[in-house]
């Protein structure tokens, strides 16, 4: 079976039994009706400020709204403690939140597997020269002064899952996946695809994905773009000039943004 054949195959038999069902890094939501708004987070890269501002516009429900965070809270921003306890907070304190991963969380997954945070960065890593030092750095800070708290964050981590599935409309993951593979042959691949998924999937059911940031197709794009196959994209670049971090009202296809800020202005 396929991905898709196997997430079809799990929701009907969750069908009237549970609301959310989470195993393996899949979720799973039967029933797409048993929430109001499906909200959609794209990548946050650390940007605390933006994150912030964001909360301020979304009308979230947590009794309601099902709030779903597409990955990449961390790296190339200073503030990942703080972006990753936000959203932490959020999902031990709502139980319709869901939480997945990113190829940024996959790649400080790996780093952490045998170094410690008490060495010195090894700048050799892939992870640190891909936006991993401002991480490091945030996380130590957080070590030296609450090493309980760092390692609940280093947990939770270690716990995002890896794609939702609500309903029969629509799905969720950081970066896509190859329709024709299963699930288990491609775990980590959906946190990483780009060019082979925009050009090979369908576009039978909504896939809402972050990853590339929509200035990668039009420099002059701000918002959450669409495309023809129905994949939209959320990542409206947290760490560009004049870029946002936006929240997709899925159903309504509209969405809220970060305020305009001069961050990065001279
Ligand atoms: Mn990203």
């Amino acid at each position: 079976m396929n991905i898709l054949e196997e997430i079809n195959a799990k929701r009907q038999q969750l069908k009237g039994k549970e609301k959310i069902y989470a195993k393996d890094g899949m979720v799973i939501v039967p029933d797409s009706h048993d929430f109001g708004r499906i909200l959609a987070v794209g990548d946050i890269h650390g940007n605390f400020e933006r994150l912030q501002s964001l909360f301020q516009h979304v009308p979230y429900d947590p009794q309601e709204d099902l709030l779903i965070f597409l990955g990449d809270y961390i790296d190339r921003s200073p503030e990942t403690a703080k972006v990753l306890q936000m959203v932490m907070k959020l999902k031990r304190k709502y139980p319709h939140v869901i939480t997945l991963t990113g190829n940024h969380e996959a790649m400080m997954r790996h780093y952490f597997q045998n170094h410690s945070i008490r060495e010195p960065m090894d700048l050799e890593h892939g992870w640190l020269r891909s936006g991993g030092q401002a991480t490091f750095t945030s996380l130590k800070e957080t070590y030296e002064k609450d090493c309980g708290l760092y390692h609940e964050l280093l947990e939770f981590v270690l716990s995002l899952d890896h794609i939702a599935a609500v309903g029969e409309q629509y799905l969720f993951t950081h970066a896509g996946f190859y329709p024709k593979l299963s699930y288990e042959e491609q775990v980590d691949d959906m946190l990483w695809i780009r060019t082979e998924f925009y050009e090979e999937y369908d576009g039978a059911q909504t896939v809402v994905v972050g990853h590339t940031p929509v200035q990668c197709f039009d420099r002059d794009q701000h918002h959450p773009l669409m495309f023809r196959n129905h994949i939209i994209d959320c990542d409206t670049g947290s760490y560009l000039p004049g870029g946002h971090i936006s929240c997709l009202n899925v159903r309504k296809m509209s969405c809220w943004q970060s305020d305009d800020d001069d961050m990065f202005r001279d």
